[in-house]
């Protein structure tokens, strides 16, 4: 089955959701809402809200159940698109087809939508109709995974890693934190929201913990073999910039193998508490094998 058919009933699920959600273009100021809705309703694969949906199925819950916890962590995955394009940071022109958010609206609406979307973010968390206990619990998750430990963290790590000598164990942290923190935590909370065992909620971390990884090290194996035009962003980029990657400490084919490692134990995070869910399994795979 190809992906988007697989992800199609979370995406439009996700879409029309993110729509009722962000302030509406014709609300002052006009300028900033319609740059948040320039990056959040622009076409990304939505991999975070469909994994907290799908976490909230595994457990025994409707996938609607996790829909505004999974929008949150788009919110905030589409800010920090934003400010990793910004020419501070990766200096990008190109993002999901389309021109950056800074190139299309410019910088200090790129800035100030990306923060925006941020704040936006917490506030659908506080309104999540769960029990109190769970939200707060939901929020610092989401804390964590965002803050020195988690986005920012392994940023900033990526970027003083630049031109450094290749370290696969600072490698590791920079994914884990970098990438590896937004989507285990979309697991988590799929799980915690869905009303799972603490242990179904370990598992489904550590599934989202090792597929994180695989999912970045494909980023890492795409930046270098694939082109803008398949990615809708810039290839080569990482490379050019000097960055530490997984192809160019083990070569591409090492870099494959470590993916496939990963998504094993991903895979076997599931069968190890007894859950089952067709959906991870199927997406588990899709991340090494995806084309974009
Ligand atoms: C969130 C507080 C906070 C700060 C942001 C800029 C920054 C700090 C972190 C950068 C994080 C980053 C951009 C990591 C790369 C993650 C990654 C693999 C992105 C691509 O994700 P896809 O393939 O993209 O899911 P689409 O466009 O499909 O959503």
């Amino acid at each position: 089955m190809p992906v988007e058919e697989a992800l199609a009933p979370y995406v439009s699920l996700v879409d029309q959701r993110l729509d009722e959600l962000l302030p509406a273009e014709s609300e002052a100021p006009e300028a900033l809402h319609a740059a948040m809705r320039y990056s959040a309703l622009a076409t990304g694969k939505r991999i975070r809200p469909a994994l907290c949906m799908a976490a909230a199925q595994a457990v025994g819950a409707e996938a609607e159940f996790a829909l505004d916890a999974g929008c949150a962590l788009e919110l905030i995955h589409c800010f920090s698109l934003i400010h990793d394009d910004l020419p501070a940071i990766d200096n990008d022109d190109l993002r999901r087809g389309r021109p950056t958010l800074h190139v299309a609206h410019g910088e200090a609406m790129a800035i100030l939508a990306g923060d925006a979307l941020f704040n936006l973010s917490f506030a659908v968390l506080a309104d999540l109709e769960s029990p109190p206990a769970v939200i707060v619990e939901v929020i610092r998750r989401v804390s964590r995974a965002t803050g020195t430990l988690g986005l920012v963290g392994g940023e900033v790590m990526d970027i003083l890693a630049e031109g450094t000598e290749p370290n696969l164990e600072v490698l590791q942290e920079i994914h884990r934190r970098k990438t590896g923190s937004l989507i285990q935590a979309a697991c988590a909370i799929g799980a915690l929201v869905g009303g799972g065992s603490p242990q179904q909620v370990n598992a489904l971390e550590a599934y989202g913990m090792h597929l994180g990884l695989a999912f970045q090290i494909a980023d890492d194996i795409l930046n270098e073999i694939s082109t803008p035009e398949a990615l809708g962003k810039a290839t080569g980029s990482d490379r050019e910039l000097g960055k530490m990657t997984y192809p160019a400490l083990m070569g591409l084919e090492g870099a494959k193998r470590e993916a496939n490692r990963q998504v094993t134990a991903a895979r076997q995070a599931l069968v190890d508490a007894g859950l089952t869910s067709p959906f991870l399994e199927f997406l588990a795979s899709y991340t090494v094998e995806r084309g974009r």
